[in-house]
């Protein structure tokens, strides 16, 4: 039965634009979805979220899946992202943490040892998160577009565990990597395979893709990344490859580390505002598809320059297939929701037929 609905579902999504895309083929429009298009700017979202903590609504899979559905019901997106958070797999480590309001991520204990290191717990996603496949199930049911499973990636996910809270230059990570290499390749190890365990459960519950969100590495010096993440991050990829869905692998202030990141793995390389997107592509060797990378900022102007800069995307890219139109990171609280529908719109309109 299980495989059924499967090969229905593949069937029905075939020639699904943003699929498409991943696989550089031809597609009739350029596809569309923005990295935190359900969230905090939305008046629907806020109403559900005033009745649970962010951590609360995350296990709630009825909620999940209204949530998730917001943004594709409102503005029509070409792929929807499941609604949770990076910080989910925590619930499984034995790790006392919150998601606070207007702060994010903050855990009661931060790693410092080995010792620590080695109190994590390994567990099971299918038994532990099992309410995240919950939600996949629901949500396929009714989702006409491809669905993209998600987590963060082992330095993002350890980051959060060391720093204990965001970080702007994230130092107590570069010092307990550099100061205690050994305990480090264990965290690393130990989140991969945590990692891989929870991609490939939401792949068997039915997303259609799975995207690795290694949000903070641009803190890292490409040497650091080569040594300390490279091998940890092509075993990840290695090992997703054969769920056979597209792997997106998404990193902010990573300019320097393209290539690296390229070479970890990932059949979409997600670039963000701040690197020029056309340059960034040909130095990948264009035998990927690339994400990306409107600037979040300028959703907070007028329709005039938000479309100049959907322009400039759609320029550097000139037509050629394997390219997602995504924001550079995620949209920004107080960005006005009308603007995001104009952002949708525009991309589909202008590249439809193109
Ligand atoms: O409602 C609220 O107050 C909570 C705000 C919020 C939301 C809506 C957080 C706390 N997380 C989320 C949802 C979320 N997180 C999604 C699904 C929504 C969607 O994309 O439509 C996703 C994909 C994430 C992933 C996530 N969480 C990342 C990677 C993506 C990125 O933005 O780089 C990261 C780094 C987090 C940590 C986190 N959780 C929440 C916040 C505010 C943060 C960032 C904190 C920081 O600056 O370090």
């Amino acid at each position: 039965m299980k495989s059924d609905w499967r090969v229905e579902r593949r069937a029905q999504l075939a020639h699904a634009p943003f699929l498409q895309a991943c696989r550089k083929e031809k597609s009739s429009h350029t596809p569309v979805w923005l990295m935190r298009q359900a969230g905090r700017y939305q008046a629907k979202y806020r109403e559900i979220r005033a009745k649970y903590s962010m951590l609360e609504l995350c296990q709630h899979p009825e909620e999940v899946t209204r949530v998730t559905l917001l943004p594709i019901e409102q503005f029509g997106m070409d792929a929807a992202i499941l609604f949770s958070d990076i910080t989910i797999p925590y619930l499984g480590m034995n790790i006392d943490f919150d998601i606070v309001p207007g702060v994010g991520p903050v855990i009661e204990s931060p790693l410092k040892d080995e010792a620590d290191v080695g109190r994590l717990e390994k567990f099971c996603s299918k038994e532990q998160l099992s309410f995240v496949g919950e939600a996949i199930q629901l949500l396929t049911r009714e989702l006409k577009v491809p669905l993209i499973g998600f987590a963060g990636a082992p330095f993002t996910m350890a980051a959060y565990l060391i720093e204990g809270k965001p970080s702007k230059d994230f130092k107590n990570v570069r010092k307990f990597l550099f100061q205690q290499p050994d305990a480090w390749h264990t965290l690393m190890s130990y989140l991969t395979d945590i990692t891989i365990d929870y991609l490939k459960m939401q792949v068997d519950a039915g997303v259609d893709a799975l995207q690795v969100f290694d949000s903070w590495v641009g803190a890292l010096h490409p040497r650091t990344y080569e040594e300390y993440l490279l091998p940890h991050m092509s075993r990840l990829f290695t090992a997703l490859g054969s769920t056979g869905v597209p792997l997106i692998h998404f990193g902010t202030g990573t300019a320097s580390l393209l290539s690296l990141m390229r070479r970890a793995g990932g059949d979409v390389i997600g670039i963000d505002w701040r690197t020029p997107l056309r340059e960034s592509w040909d130095a990948l060797g264009r035998e990927c598809a690339v994400q990306g990378n409107f600037d979040p900022a300028v959703l907070f102007a007028d329709t005039t320059r938000i479309q100049q800069e959907a322009d400039r995307v759609l320029k550097e890219i000139g037509g050629e297939p394997g390219h997602i139109f995504n924001l550079g990171h995620g949209v920004l609280p107080g960005t006005p929701e009308d603007h995001v529908r104009f952002l949708v719109e525009y991309v589909q309109e202008t590249t439809a037929g193109a």
